[in-house]
């Protein structure tokens, strides 16, 4: 379908860490519009693409988003008003020619997502489909309700490094409903937070993405407290409920070690490591398991849990297309963690997805941890066909605008798992 673009822009806004994102509008010469804000991540990717910031130390110490809008505003504006757009992708390669940059440097990820995201929305609202519908034909996927996987315990850069390992989360295999799911998580998130009160005598502090985040004395106390909390809840570890966790390695790996709860480990320790918590725990999906440089360890990690648990590749891969195949080549994971903002264009994530799904792998469509309350992912989650979907925990709604656009799909477009 042929959409003319009559105009986009941008605004500054904030995300639930209080920090500057962008909301971005596009309008076609028919009058349809689209809107888009994004999230952005803290425990971020050294390959992802570049999210362009003031460095205006007056101004959110330095992380406001005038200069993307700008970008938006000005220059995308004005190279792409009044021209004609065949798809998604003709949109996006013409972004990234405006750009010319490897990591989108000159005019910001954030700036050039926006207008990616926006035009989705603007298109999805030309042809009359719901969002899910139109990025499922941009992708050639059939849509379905991924399954929850839900943040219970953070760490890491989320919470403060109380303890090193990021996060901590649940999902339900057996359940047949997405209102399922997010009852029987919410038992355990309450069975955990009483837990903690009584344990640590502390209030219900949260960190980022709403985790429950104690002064654990460890990562093993970390995945204990979780089964202990789906067990005083009244579900069984492993039949009703398993975990997945988000090491996120490569923000305790230093001077080429892992430092992990006081310990100096290296690539074999920490697979070792890895290894024990998941004979250990009923663990079924290792994100992030080492340092994003790490290749060589990688392909030993994935070669010890293949078939195991899935190996999860997020700052490893960076939804990076060169870089799945790269780690589809050399053995070294078998999914895909899926976030647009790190590549930055819809277009460059469906390869990203194409790769994945054409080497057999996973693929786990994820928020970040700074979000905002636009539910875009639920629609992109369902509509792309992710086996799972990772928003953060079942509070603040910045995370329950997505799962509760799950639920209206779920309800109203009867999708099912
Ligand atoms: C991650 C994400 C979401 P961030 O590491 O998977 O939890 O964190 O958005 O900070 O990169
Ligand atoms: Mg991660």
């Amino acid at each position: 379908m042929m959409s003319r673009i009559k105009s986009v822009s941008a605004i500054e806004i904030l995300d639930s860490r209080g920090r500057p994102t962008l909301l971005a509008n596009c309008e076609l010469s028919d009058g349809k519009l689209g809107r888009a804000s994004l999230p952005s991540g803290a425990s971020t990717g050294s390959a992802e693409a570049l999210e362009l910031r003031d460095r205006d130390p007056a101004r959110y110490a330095g992380l406001g988003c005038l200069k993307a809008a700008e970008n938006v505003s000005q220059h995308i504006n004005r190279a792409i008003a009044g021209r004609d757009f065949a798809s998604q992708e003709a949109l996006d390669r013409c972004l990234i020619d405006l750009d010319g940059t490897d990591n989108k440097s000159r005019l910001g990820a954030n700036a050039i997502l926006s207008v990616s995201m926006a035009f989705a929305r603007a298109q999805a609202a030309q042809r009359g489909v719901e969002l899910y519908q139109h990025f499922a034909d941009i992708a050639g996927t059939v849509p379905r309700l991924p399954q929850p996987m839900i943040n219970l315990f953070s760490g890491g850069v989320h919470a403060g490094g109380q303890v090193a390992i990021q996060d901590v989360q649940v999902v339900v295999p057996g359940a047949v409903t997405m209102s399922e799911t997010l009852g029987v998580v919410s038992d355990v998130f309450r069975s955990a937070a009483t837990r903690l009160l009584d344990k640590y005598e502390m209030r219900l502090l949260t960190a980022d993405e709403g985790g429950l985040a104690p002064p654990f004395a460890s990562s093993q106390e970390m995945f204990l407290e979780a089964v202990r909390a789906i067990e005083a809840a009244g579900y069984s570890p492993n039949d009703d409920l398993a975990l997945t966790v988000d090491v996120a390695a490569s923000h305790f790996f230093e001077d080429g070690a892992y430092h992990l709860d006081g310990e100096r480990l290296d690539s074999a320790g920490m697979a070792d490591r890895i290894d024990e918590w998941r004979r250990d725990f009923p663990i079924v999906s290792v994100e992030d398991g080492l340092d994003e440089t790490d290749w060589d360890g990688w392909r030993a990690l994935f070669e010890r849990l293949r078939g195991r648990v899935m190996v999860l590749g997020d700052d490893l891969l960076c939804t990076n297309p060169a870089r799945v195949r790269r780690a589809i080549t050399e053995k070294a994971a078998d999914s895909l963690l899926l976030k647009v903002n790190q590549i930055a264009t819809l277009s460059e994530a469906a390869e990203a997805l194409r790769l994945a799904r054409a080497a057999g792998w996973h693929v786990v469509l994820s928020a970040r941890s700074g979000e905002t309350e636009d539910d875009w992912l639920a629609d992109l989650a369902v509509g792309w066909a992710g086996d799972y979907i990772k928003v953060g925990s079942i509070t603040q709604s910045e995370r329950l605008a997505k799962y509760n656009r799950l639920l209206e799909l779920e309800h109203y477009a009867r999708l099912t798992f």
